[in-house]
């Protein structure tokens, strides 16, 4: 597939550790673009006719990580489109791959990613950004109880993943304690170290 091409970058660290916000900053200043895992599988739970909607949005609401299939698929097809239509042959994939079967799956199937980039923050800290912004993001799963989960499911599933690239030398840690502005001087200083 034409995903093959495709320079990846994937974007980890607990929920609400900053991806998303480091990664438009990215996009802004790299030409890579953004596929959030998160946003895609939202979207395909709010698509007419998906037959994945309900599955989707009671996985999200439980801080689950959703069958691999669906997300691996979504971001293919994303992938697939942007190269085909020209747009970019260089993204960033944020909040996957959180399990390991996604890990093994997407780089043997789809390509394999340059680096991870891991956002580390302390999870109380996490919990105060997720409850701010659950004062006016909508999610579904921004709330204490959700939270909660989500924190649970990062540390069994997704922090396995984060060590088993780090034992083939590919994560970048980056500090997400300080504000916006600093923590994006550490990614900068990551992409300079990985030569992008
Ligand atoms: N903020 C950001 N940076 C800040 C800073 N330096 N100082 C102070 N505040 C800061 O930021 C979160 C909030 O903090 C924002 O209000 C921001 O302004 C502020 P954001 O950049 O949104 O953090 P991010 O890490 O992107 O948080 P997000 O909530 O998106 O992370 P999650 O990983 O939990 O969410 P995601 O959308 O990736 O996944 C949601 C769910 O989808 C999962 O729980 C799972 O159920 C499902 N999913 C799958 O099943 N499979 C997948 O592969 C992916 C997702
Ligand atoms: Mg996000």
């Amino acid at each position: 597939t034409a995903a093959k091409q495709a320079l990846v970058v994937f974007v980890l660290g607990g929920p609400g550790a900053g991806k998303g916000t480091q990664c438009a900053n990215i996009v802004r200043d790299y030409g890579f673009q953004h596929l959030s895992a998160g946003d895609l599988l939202r979207a395909e739970q709010d698509r007419e006719g998906s037959e994945f909607g309900d599955m989707i949005k009671s996985y999200i609401k439980e801080g689950q990580i959703v069958p691999m299939e669906v997300t691996v698929q979504l971001l293919e097809n994303a992938m697939t489109g942007a190269i085909e239509k020209d747009e970019s042959r260089k993204f960033l994939i944020d909040g996957f791959p959180r399990k390991m079967d996604q890990a093994v799956a997407f780089e043997e199937k789809v390509v394999k990613s340059r680096f991870t980039l891991f956002f580390d923050l302390a999870e109380e800290d996490m919990r105060k950004r997720l409850l701010k912004r659950g004062e006016t993001s909508g999610r579904s799963d921004d709330n204490e109880e959700s939270i909660t989960k989500r924190f649970r499911t990062f540390v069994e599933m997704s922090m396995p993943v984060v060590e088993w690239f780090k034992k083939d030398g590919r994560v970048v840690k980056v500090d997400a304690r300080k504000s916006p502005e600093e923590v994006y001087e550490g990614v900068k200083a990551a992409f300079e170290k990985e030569g992008i």
